[in-house]
């Protein structure tokens, strides 16, 4: 599979790649707000719901074999560590509107995981192409403590954007806070604009 190279997407930014107050590192911390949850591929759901035209629902076969995509991402996190050069694979978040048709009157997307965390981000946020529902880490299975089987990577925001163990999307109205944006993190979460507390 070809790799599509994001890592230079602080440019739109008018950032450097490594962005201020971070520093790089090779190795890949966790981090989760509580233990990593279990997940059976049996009865494991990914759900599509909110302001699009149809409701979707995805078995694991079933959402793995969605057009996949990989992509050479860097990964910015809020405490202050980035990690360059990441490979994700997986299936864009646009695929996946598009399947859904996203209504006229949605604006704002929450992301839900098996862990009970949520995080939101703006529709125009989420369209682009390096948001990605990945399955895949350096060619493999993302383990489990980083979010396997499934997370969202967004490499333009702090990685708190990215649910792990995700498995549902809701397209909203009106802009709603998930978990650490309700708990004073900051809604927007540009590492170039260091935007990291609210
Ligand atoms: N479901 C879920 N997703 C999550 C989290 C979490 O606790 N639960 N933590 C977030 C935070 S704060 C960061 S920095 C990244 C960490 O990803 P990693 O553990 O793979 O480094 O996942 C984000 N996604
Ligand atoms: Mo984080």
């Amino acid at each position: 599979m070809s790799v599509t190279d994001v890592t230079d997407l602080h440019e739109e930014f008018d950032g450097e790649r490594l962005p201020p107050g971070q520093r790089e590192t090779s190795k890949f911390p966790v981090l989760s707000k509580g233990d990593t949850p279990e997940w059976d591929p049996e009865t494991w759901e990914f759900t599509v719901t909110g302001a699009v035209e149809t409701d979707l629902a995805f078995s694991w076969d079933e959402f793995t074999d969605l057009p996949a995509e990989r992509q050479r991402q860097d990964f910015h996190c809020v405490t202050g560590w980035s990690k360059f050069d990441c490979e994700f694979t997986g299936v864009s978040f646009r695929e996946l509107a598009e399947r859904a048709g996203v209504r006229d009157d949605a604006v704002h997307v929450m992301f839900s995981a098996l862990d009970g965390y949520t995080t939101n981000l703006p529709l125009t946020d989420c369209m682009r192409e390096e948001v990605l529902f990945a399955w895949e880490y350096d060619g493999e299975p993302i383990p489990r403590e980083h979010g396997g089987p499934l997370r969202v990577v967004t490499p333009h925001k702090y990685a708190y954007k990215g649910a792990k163990w995700v498995d549902g999307v809701e397209f909203l109205t009106e802009p709603e806070r998930g978990y650490w944006e309700r708990r004073g993190y900051s809604n927007t979460a540009n590492p170039w604009n260091e935007e990291r507390y609210s």
